[in-house]
């Protein structure tokens, strides 16, 4: 069971990392690497080939084309995260306006925690010993949460 973290830059790896933290909660093993769809196209493809990843996760900022690239060169699921790096829009709309036929599981801005917890959830689907774990998560999450605003 392994999930790949790409990132199209070093200055993403802050969020990168956040991703590899909460996996590691989750004892998936994480692996996390630079490469830009534009910069290094020929790293993409490497890693994106290999054979023991399950689940990618992706996140570029700007125009953000490593979640769409990644997905197009693999069968396995891609999680694609959009970074704030310049209007947040360009990033957001380049992750989630996939054409239809290469799906991108695209999360929120900078969504490092919905990011790990979609791949966690799509690696539960063959590896059911994480569901408690998800349980475990879910009901320390629902504990911890404020309550809502009186009203609303
Ligand atoms: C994107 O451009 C990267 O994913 C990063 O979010 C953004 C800026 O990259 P750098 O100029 O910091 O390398 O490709």
């Amino acid at each position: 069971m392994k999930v790949t973290v790409l990132v199209g830059s070093k200055s993403d790896l802050e969020i990168a990392e956040k991703v590899r933290s909460r996996l590691t909660d989750f004892e998936v093993p994480c692996e996390v690497h630079v490469a830009s769809a534009h910069r290094t196209p020929e790293k993409v493809e490497k890693l994106v080939q290999d054979p023991a990843t399950d689940v990618f996760v992706a996140m570029a900022g700007l125009s953000a084309a490593l979640p769409g690239v990644v997905a197009a060169r693999t069968l396995k699921p891609v999680v694609g995260v959009p970074l704030h790096r310049g209007l947040g829009l360009d990033s957001l709309l380049s992750v989630v306006q996939m054409p239809p036929g290469i799906p991108v599981a695209a999360v929120g801005l900078d969504a490092a925690e919905n990011a790990a917890l979609l791949a966690v959830t799509i690696l539960a689907v063959a590896h059911p010993e994480l569901l408690p774990r998800l349980q475990r998560y879910r009901a320390k999450w629902r504990e911890e949460s404020p309550p809502s605003p009186a009203g609303a």
